[in-house]
């Protein structure tokens, strides 16, 4: 079949990478070039874990684990620091609860440490006495922009063709086949599988898709002493603080210092095509004041700092469909800002979908378009 991807960050990269490793005819579409930085798919680390509250989520990253393996043994080169993952917040934190009943679930390694233990095995965090934290050997980080990379790089030679700074216009359904109108011209596919993160609206307008894009500010501060206590060897793991909703990593090799962020979401972005303005002066003030109290060893001095998207659904699930009306159209979006770990899988779940091969073995209801129209009437009615 000839299939095309419009969309080439995490997901759709991944994607075509698998269409033409089935043996399809793989086209893929990218605005700007490979790897760029206007969208969620850029940077040196985006974390990978098995530490979520949702059991679904822990059983997806065993088989995304495998999947990432398997890309940096193809691509013969570091995708994926596995460095330990601390997740902390308030002992009774039900998130932390349910975090541990999923690992328990999934029967995968961790400990629990008290606020003492934490300082004894990664003396850079100072956790609070009413605080505690779960300790995963698995987790680390991906180097994101190089795992796409590797991916384009892999799809071309299974015979992908790869249109970078393209833009998509429209795509449509005509007699059981999908047209694409691009810069290009007008081309027909058999399947069209669509992965354009916060421009998926702006293609999909009459569907009314439940994201909501919003600007994500990440900061790396430098480190004022004790350079040791921040490396990537299990003495600084990555980690998400409940309480106050950040998280972070260790050094990454690449840029000095130590990248953290705020998870919530940022400022809602009405226009996706609009430059983005750069870091805010308050947000680094509230990334210092915090960096302060939990990592003493951390100075103020801001080494890099950068802006990406978020691709919100409401309950932060991934939406992975068809289209109704144009049965030959697939769509995956909504990573939410912890999406980037699964997109590989992502990637190859719809590449499946697409070329019509159902053994994805888990139940993917909920992530239907039909599960958010379900709790978006709910919002409404309450
Ligand atoms: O990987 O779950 C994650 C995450 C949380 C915040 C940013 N990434």
């Amino acid at each position: 079949m000839k299939i095309a991807v419009v969309g080439l960050g995490g997901t759709g990269s991944a994607a075509l990478r698998f269409v033409a490793h089935f043996g399809h005819n793989a086209i893929g579409y990218e605005q700007f070039h490979i790897g760029h930085a206007h969208g969620s798919s850029h940077g040196e680390s985006r974390i990978i874990r098995y530490t979520y509250p949702d059991v679904l989520f822990t059983q997806m990253m065993s088989d995304a684990y495998k999947l990432w393996f398997e890309l940096e043994k193809e691509a013969e080169e570091e995708l994926l620091v596995q460095c330990g993952g601390l997740y902390f917040g308030d002992s009774n934190d039900p998130q932390i609860l349910a975090t541990e009943r999923s690992l328990i679930e999934a029967n995968l390694p961790f400990e629990r440490l008290n606020a003492e233990q934490v300082k004894e095995k990664h003396p850079a965090f100072h956790l609070y006495s009413n605080e505690t934290a779960i300790y995963q050997k698995d987790s680390g980080f991906l180097r994101a922009t190089r795992c796409v990379e590797a991916n384009i790089r892999l799809a071309k030679k299974h015979g992908a063709i790869v249109h970078e700074n393209t833009k998509v216009q429209e795509i449509y359904t005509k007699n059981n086949k999908v047209f694409i109108q691009s810069s290009l011209g007008e081309e027909e596919y058999d399947r069209v599988i669509v992965t354009a993160g916060p421009w998926m609206s702006t293609l999909f307008k009459s569907l009314n898709l439940p994201l909501v894009p919003t600007r994500q500010q990440i900061v790396y501060l430098n480190i004022n002493d004790h350079e040791g206590y921040f490396q990537a060897n299990g003495t600084f793991p990555v980690w998400i603080d409940t309480t106050d909703n950040l998280y972070g990593f260790p050094n990454d090799g690449h840029i000095a210092g130590i990248k953290l962020a705020f998870h919530h979401c940022g400022q809602v972005i009405t226009d996706v095509d609009a430059e983005r303005a750069p870091v805010d002066e308050n947000y680094l003030e509230e990334i210092r004041s915090y960096a302060r109290k939990r990592f003493p060893n951390l100075g103020s001095d801001v080494t890099f700092s950068q802006t990406c998207i978020y691709t919100n659904t409401p309950n932060a699930d991934f939406i992975i469909d068809r289209v109704n009306n144009q049965p030959n159209v697939f769509l995956v979006s909504g990573c939410s800002g912890h999406g980037f770990k699964f997109t590989i899988l992502l990637g190859k779940i719809i590449a499946m979908m697409a070329t019509d091969d159902n053994g994805y073995e888990r139940n993917l209801d909920r992530f239907k378009l039909s599960s958010f129209h379900k709790i978006l009437n709910k919002f409404s009615d309450d």
